[in-house]
């Protein structure tokens, strides 16, 4: 099995011997065979029971496996002894979180063992995949009875191939997820999120050509945006093959010759008819790949985005980013987001906000967010869950941060709403985290030169003045855009203090707020001294902007967040009960006084083409 590893990235080891998988291909959906999303049995195994022996030995990496669940077994005989079922255990709803799909679960960190049954009969000639959308956060992939792959990492897709091993009837396919979290995890143990275990995303098998154009961008050329650039990449037996490019709706068309390692690259003259992608008119185009084994096809926007002095300029032109922070959670259904309803219904929402733009905190979210952004003309900031507190020290927290970063952007590279890849949120100013977060802003830079990078970053406190807020984290130094999170009139002071604010900020960059916010509970009217109320809330909007406004080089925000989102740190009762109450949305999808404090605030820029300068 192949496994790609870009940047030469030393893939995952998975402690067993296995590497991490990869996503193996772009835009599998397009090739899907055989849906595996619905009704999986489930064992749910917190003592993994069907993982170790006694002696707390893998039975999977025994030279002959045998005992654990992968087996998928059922007794032979009266007398043989099975200590485990998959035919007689509930079953779980793929893709779907475990914790909102059964009370029992809501708390659960551990392992579920998912088992499917399937049968399927492949053309001859062509290869096998399984697409795995997510699975959070550790998995191991089994294929009757034999071990094909595995995960590590929540939010990122992976395949694994396999061609050669599918019957047409019976097979029995087995993936044990285990979403315990773990020190020298991307993230660690402490996050402010909700923490779903389980199939998140949708799990499917498909199928391609023995050689398949695996991989692919296009986009306007880095530097002279008038002309499209399109590379791809050949995966197979055939690698030199003579590759097509057309774009009918603006009559382009272009081929070239592959070189012995499958790489092509082409370039078209972008016609004076061309239509910008832009919020504004999020126009797309169907470009089309052939080669004489395989073609694609995807709808792609053209736009640039650049940094200019304080300004960031979308097409050339200076932009405010009217933006909101995004969880990728479905407050009304309940628990992870992944269809394109929920990406419909959260985007929406940021539009009847009047956004622009929005922040995808804190985790790649699933890639239907970048597609419905895409059609609605909504930029996105698009985050890894390098969060908080990091083993800064540990190779392969490295590692795992690095195969995150490029596992998203590989998906994503072709989304023209995406205009910035962020690479942490809230991280200590240390030496050994600037280093790791260099390299990270290094892999972003090589993997994708058309796009900004940045990270949250934190605010302090002058020691002699309490309303001096100084930001000089020196990651800022290395980013495109100043980005940082403040919570004046939250966690630091109250309302009173948000307006005596000075900002002393270091470098002189664009400068987007990455977060503010207050809590409030939804339906909770009192005044406005008083936390918690959609007053104080409201009103914590209400003297918030202009104190942003007093920053010369803002251009734009992301307030913290669209809807109310679970949290297991938030324990008030009657108040949290398991939720961050920050959102402008609450858990019922009713709107709080402060969705229309930003809405009016919004709007404003908007209908001026005011760029607050
Ligand atoms: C932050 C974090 C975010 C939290 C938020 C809060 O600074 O970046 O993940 O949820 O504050 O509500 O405290």
């Amino acid at each position: 099995m192949k496994r790609l590893c870009l940047l030469g990235i030393a893939c995952l080891s998975l402690g067993n011997g296995t590497l991490s998988a990869r996503q193996y291909v772009l835009n599998p959906k397009a090739r899907m065979a055989l849906n595996l999303d619905g009704k999986w049995n489930a064992i749910v195994d917190p003592y993994d029971t069907g993982y170790y022996n006694y002696r707390h030995q893998p039975f999977d990496s025994a030279p002959d496996p045998r005992g654990g669940f992968f087996e998928d077994r059922i007794p032979a005989t009266k007398s043989d002894l099975v200590e485990y079922s998959f035919d007689h255990s509930p079953t779980l709803t793929v893709p779907k979180d475990w914790n909102s799909q059964d009370s029992r679960l809501q708390l659960y960190e551990g392992a579920v063992w998912y088992r499917r049954l399937f049968g399927f009969s492949p053309r001859e000639g062509t290869r096998i995949f399984l697409h795995i959308g997510a699975a959070n956060y550790e998995s191991e992939v089994y294929l009757n009875s034999r071990k094909v792959g595995g995960h590590i990492g929540g939010f990122t897709p992976f395949d694994i191939e396999l061609t050669g091993m599918v019957k047409p009837m019976g097979n029995s396919l087995v993936i044990r997820v285990d979403n315990r979290r773990h020190p020298e995890g991307v993230p660690t143990v402490n996050t402010d999120w909700w923490n779903y275990g389980g199939l998140t995303r949708d799990v499917y098998l498909f199928t391609t050509p023995a050689t398949v154009l695996s991989r692919y961008t296009i986009g306007l050329k880095p530097g002279d945006p008038s002309r499209i650039e399109v590379s791809a990449e050949l995966d197979g037996p055939q690698l030199s093959q003579k590759l097509a490019v057309e774009i009918p709706e603006l009559h382009l068309a272009a081929a070239a010759q592959t070189d012995s390692r499958g790489h092509a690259i082409l370039e078209l003259q972008a016609p004076a008819s061309l239509a910008r992608w832009s919020p504004e008119h999020p126009a797309r185009y169907e470009v089309r790949l052939t080669c004489a084994s395989d073609a694609v096809a995807e709808k792609v926007g053209f736009r640039t985005i650049e940094v200019r002095g304080s300004d960031i300029l979308l097409n050339g032109e200076p932009i405010f980013l009217r933006g909101i922070c995004i969880h990728e959670e479905n407050p009304i259904r309940g628990g992870r987001a992944y269809s394109r309803e929920d990406s419909q219904l959260l985007l929406g929402w940021a539009k009847g906000l009047n956004c622009n733009y929005a922040r995808l905190a804190h985790y790649p979210h699933n890639e239907n967010m970048a597609e419905v952004a895409d059609e609605l003309g909504i930029l996105l900031w698009e985050e890894i869950p390098v969060y908080w507190t990091i083993s800064w020290e540990n190779p392969d927290t490295l590692a795992n941060a690095r195969s995150q970063l490029d596992d998203l952007i590989v998906r994503d590279h072709n989304r023209a709403s995406v205009i910035i890849w962020s690479m942490a949120n809230e991280t200590p100013v240390l030496d050994a985290r600037t280093k790791f977060l260099r390299q990270l802003i290094s892999d972003a830079r090589s993997l994708d030169g058309t796009r900004l990078v940045s990270a949250a970053m934190e605010v302090r406190t002058a020691p002699d003045n309490p309303h001096r807020k100084i930001v000089d984290d020196p990651l800022g130094e290395f980013t495109d855009i100043q980005s940082f999170n403040e919570y004046v009139g939250w966690y630091d002071g109250t309302l009173e203090s948000i307006p005596q604010v000075e900002w002393a900020i270091k470098y002189r960059k664009p400068v987007v707020i990455s977060e503010f916010g207050a809590d409030a509970v939804q339906g909770l009217h009192a005044d406005n001294l008083t936390r918690f109320s959609e007053e104080y809330q409201a009103e914590l909007y209400r003297k918030t902007i202009p104190m942003l406004r007093r920053i010369p080089e803002l251009r734009g925000m992301t307030p913290w967040i669209l809807c109310d989102f679970r949290s297991p740190r938030r324990l008030l009762p009657n108040v949290e009960d398991g939720w961050n109450r920050k959102g402008l949305i609450g858990e019922n999808g009713v709107r709080k006084e402060a969705f229309s404090v930003l809405a009016a605030f919004y709007a404003g820029i908007r209908d001026q083409g005011f760029l607050l300068r």
